[in-house]
């Protein structure tokens, strides 16, 4: 039988209740399909940090690093600064293994109301393609001055030629593999002097190599606004890693929620681990109510089981979301409307892949 081991990090807040969701939907997926998947499981977290004085063990990247794949739940909680945590955790990963695609859907799900425009006449079925490996994320400045009238701080965002070719040409294959060659380069080139407009020339550049690949730029000020207004235009949308991460909670809110949001971290090499989060975090003000959408972390794992090759068992566990979400009755968390706990909306999507 095909077997796969999977690290499972529950972290902190609300993705320690979203992933026994998604796990109790692995479960049931994989045995009606017929393949194993061992769970090794690390509670690494905020928690850990308080006792520990570290988010994760010394040797945590090694630990992780022989699974086939990771499933995250959410980083961070108040008393540990997020910076601490998510540098701590989540982009150690991201960087070790070399996860350099943040690969985000954003569609309007069945049941979903989008909050600005009639559901009806709503299309919105794109990708983020988020870089995630530099950029403005980074450590690079300094603090000088500390507590004087001359404090300053420098915050240098990097972007290097490697990472950013290797994001762009991910993002044109990805359009041409999806079928509707149409990329959006999220840029800032106009008030951004230098590190805009180097991705607004190689984005040029390397489109001549895709010449079949429909290509537009746009700041990021106004896409954010067309994201709103006019979802419906997006197919696949690249950009930097802050950009990137914006986008992709902005688009899911222009569903309805980002509590649906999935995303991967992928090493498209498959030299090392990709991994797999919700694009929600522990969200502090809703964690112990047991109220919190299981679907962005049900999705994630829908979308660890492609990158295992499981094909047809993300698409069961797709489905499974959209019966339960179009169905009259479905039992929905407060952020779609309803008053179900998490466990009754996981036991929904659970019951379906059944059927
Ligand atoms: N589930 C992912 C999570 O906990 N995200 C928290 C967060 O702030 N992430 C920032 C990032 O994705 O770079």
């Amino acid at each position: 039988m095909r077997s796969y081991e999977i690290a499972v990090v529950p972290g902190d807040g609300i993705g320690t209740e979203v992933m026994t969701e998604a796990l109790r939907v692995l479960d049931r997926v994989s045995s009606e399909f017929g393949f194993g998947l061992k769970f090794r499981h690390f509670d690494w977290s905020c928690e850990t940090y308080r006792k520990t004085g570290r988010m994760m063990p010394e040797d945590g990247i090694d630990r992780l690093r022989d699974h086939d794949s990771i499933l995250l739940g959410a980083v961070g909680f108040p008393g540990v600064p997020d910076h601490i945590s998510l540098w701590g955790l989540l982009i150690p990963i991201r960087r070790e293994f070399d996860q350099y695609v943040s690969l985000r859907p954003v569609r309007l799900l069945p049941g979903l109301t989008p909050p600005l425009r009639d559901g009806a006449s709503a299309d919105v079925d794109f990708w983020v393609v988020r870089e995630n490996t530099e950029g403005e994320y980074s450590q690079v400045g300094g603090r000088q001055g500390t507590g004087t009238d001359q404090e300053m701080v420098v915050q240098v965002a990097t972007f290097t030629r490697r990472a950013t070719d290797r994001i762009l040409r991910y993002a044109f294959d990805f359009s041409r593999g999806l079928g509707r060659p149409n990329l959006t380069l999220a840029t800032k080139s106009n008030g951004i002097y230098h590190s805009m407009p180097y991705w607004d020339e190689r984005f040029a550049e390397i489109s001549a190599e895709y010449p079949d690949v429909a290509t537009s730029q746009e700041h990021i000020d106004i896409l954010c606004a067309k994201f709103v207004l006019q979802p419906e235009r997006f197919d696949v949308v690249v950009g930097s890693n802050l950009f990137g991460d914006i986008l992709s909670d902005l688009g899911p809110g222009v569903t309805g929620t980002i509590g649906v949001a999935p995303s991967a971290n992928i090493n498209p090499e498959r030299v090392h681990p990709s991994m797999f989060e919700p694009v929600h975090g522990s969200a502090p003000d809703i964690a112990g109510q047991g109220i919190a959408n299981p679907i962005g972390q049900i999705w994630s794992a829908a979308m660890l089981l492609d990158h295992l090759g499981e094909e047809e068992a993300g698409a069961h566990v797709m489905r499974a979301i959209e019966t339960v979400l179009g169905s009259a009755g479905a039992p929905l968390t407060p952020d779609l409307g309803g008053r179900a706990a998490t466990g009754e909306l996981g036991s929904a999507i659970v019951n379906a892949i059944g059927e």
